[in-house]
Formats: C-alpha cells, sequence, structure tokens
C-alpha cells in the first residue's frame, strides 16, 4: 500500500431516506479514524468534508424516480474529481461515507486509473438497483449497477464515462437481502457473490481467500467497499438498512488482516454509518477498528 492516504469526507444522507449518515465522517473522526492511521505511520492528509447541496424544499425539482437525483450527482461529481486529483499525486484515497450512493463518484474518480478496476462489495445489500428495478427510489441501492452503465444515464455517465467497471471484476461478500432484479443482473452477468450462506459454509478465511486469488488474477487494482451494514446489526447498529444476520466483528477483523496481508487495495471507502441511529458511536468505533486491521494494525 502506498505510504501517502488522502482522507475524503462525503456528508451525503440524500442517496436514502433517513436523515443522519451526513454525520458518518464525523462520526469515524471522533472515533479516532485519523489517529489511528497516523499510529500505523501512514502519512495521512485530512481534506475535510465535500460541501453538500441540499434540495430546495420550496420546488419540486424531481423529475425522475429517483430521490434527489440533482444533489446526489452533482455530490458525486465533486468526489470523482477530488479522488482523481489525489490518486494522480499519488496517495491512496480513503473516503468516508455518507450513504452509499457515494460509491459512484468514488469509482468515477478511481477507475479513470485502471483497465480492470477489481472491487469488493462488503454489503448486506448488492446495490445492483436501477430506476426500473429499485423498490425503494433510492440511490444508495443503485451504485454498483450505475458503476456497470446500468440505469439512469446521470449516474452511469457521471465524470463522462461509461462504465467504470466490468461484471467479472466484481465480488460481493457478505449479501442476505437482494431485490429480485439484482437477482436477475447477478445470474445474467455472472457476478460473484459470497453471500452470508457461503460465508457460513466455507468460513470467512477460505471466502476472503478466494476473493483474492480471484481479483488479484484479473485486476490491476481493488477497490475496497465497506458497508457498514455488512455487519450484523447486534455489532453495527447505527446504520440505515440493517439485515438481521450478517458477518461478526471478528470475520470481519479477519477480512481487513487478509486484505492486509495481501497488500492488494489500492483505495477504500467505509459508508452508512449513522451516529443518531447507533449506540453510543459504537458503529463508527467498529469502523475504525477495522481501519486499523486493514491498514496494518498487528496484535503482536
Ligand atoms: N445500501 N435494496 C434496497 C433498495 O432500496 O434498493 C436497499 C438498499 C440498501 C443500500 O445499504 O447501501
Ligand atoms: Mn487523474
Ligand atoms: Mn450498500
Ligand atoms: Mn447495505
Amino acid at each position: 500500500m502506498k505510504n501517502k492516504m488522502s482522507i475524503i469526507g462525503v456528508p451525503m444522507d440524500l442517496g436514502q431516506s433517513r436523515r443522519g449518515v451526513d454525520m458518518g465522517p464525523s462520526a469515524m473522526r471522533y472515533a479516532g479514524a485519523i489517529e489511528k492511521l497516523q499510529e500505523l505511520q501512514i502519512d495521512t492528509y485530512d481534506l475535510g468534508d465535500i460541501p453538500i447541496n441540499r434540495p430546495d424544499q420550496n420546488k419540486i425539482e424531481n423529475e425522475s424516480n429517483l430521490k434527489n437525483l440533482k444533489q446526489v450527482s452533482e455530490g458525486n461529481q465533486k468526489l470523482a474529481e477530488m479522488v482523481d486529483l489525489e490518486i494522480d499525486k499519488g496517495h491512496f484515497p480513503l473516503i468516508l461515507g455518507g450513504d452509499h450512493s457515494i460509491a459512484i463518484g468514488s469509482l468515477a474518480g478511481i477507475s479513470k486509473h485502471y483497465e480492470n478496476l477489481g472491487v469488493i462489495w462488503y454489503d448486506a445489500h448488492g446495490d445492483l438497483n436501477s430506476s426500473e428495478t429499485s423498490p425503494s427510489g433510492n440511490i444508495h441501492g443503485m451504485p454498483l449497477a450505475a458503476s456497470l452503465g446500468i440505469g439512469n444515464e446521470e449516474l452511469t455517465n457521471l465524470y463522462g464515462y461509461a462504465p467504470k467497471i466490468k461484471p467479472e471484476n466484481i465480488v460481493i461478500v457478505g449479501a442476505r437481502s437482494l431485490d429480485p432484479g439484482e437477482k436477475e443482473l447477478i445470474r445474467e452477468k455472472g457476478i460473484k457473490v459470497f453471500t452470508m450462506h457461503e460465508i457460513d459454509q466455507m468460513g470467512m478465511s477460505k471466502v476472503m481467500q478466494e476473493t483474492i486469488d480471484y481479483l488479484k488474477e484479473r485486476t490491476d487494482g481493488i477497490h475496497l467497499s465497506l458497508d457498514l451494514d455488512g455487519l450484523d446489526p447486534s455489532e453495527a447498529p447505527g446504520v440505515g438498512t440493517p439485515v438481521l444476520g450478517g458477518m461478526t466483528y471478528r470475520e470481519s477483523h479477519l477480512a481487513m488482516e487478509m486484505l492486509a496481508e495481501a497488500d492488494i487495495l489500492t483505495s477504500a471507502e467505509f459508508v452508512e454509518v449513522n451516529p443518531i441511529l447507533d449506540d453510543k458511536n459504537k458503529t463508527a468505533t467498529v469502523a475504525v477498528g477495522l481501519m486499523g486491521s486493514l491498514f496494518g494494525e498487528k496484535l503482536k
């Protein structure tokens, strides 16, 4: 991993319907994210938060069924520019969300730099909906599809190009809530998914080893997109769309340690931390604990 890291906060809560996830970057900073990285001898540049415009309450701006499309696109455009610039400087981008709609901007800025960007999508959900298949109209359920070039053009073509990633370069880990249209897309595109069923049967160690081996041979960079709702809500309660039966804190630590050991990541993001729904900043604290393992903290 690169020794220079740029931290970019994205206080975005417009990709879904529960307010508070815009405070995710603050919650993770409060839980000691920056200090943790510095402890690990990483040269850390905290760039602060990207400004996110709020929709005008007096005006109905939405012409599509996607909630806050304009503001979500604008925020993601700024994020893409910033991420692109940091990679140009040779820095490792670490993005703090915000709801998962921000992965559209992250991937738009990152993927410019790679022919075959790999993506590890650590999440209870597939985030593979489009305007046609979405049950909610929430853009945080669409970033992976948008990055594949599927869905509303303002999202798929963000930052002026599409697609950002290829289906064969994606691995979803921890899925346990997939909508019918998402399942169909997974089948159609042959996307690799380790559901909770496979994690239970194979164990996290084997799941991560297969993920690493699979991506290592076919990609030239790997982005980790970690949605805190991938973890079980008993250990990460501060999320907007919790789903029972998730990955444990220990399994997640192991996953992060294996990624650190393999030294394959070129960027990462931690999303969906909502301190309003949380229990004494537990979820942000879990996120920072996982960052520690991901960036090389050793137990002995
Ligand atoms: N997330 N599949 C549901 C939807 O509304 O499309 C839930 C999406 C959750 C998205 O957690 O990032
Ligand atoms: Mn560039
Ligand atoms: Mn997600
Ligand atoms: Mn999720």
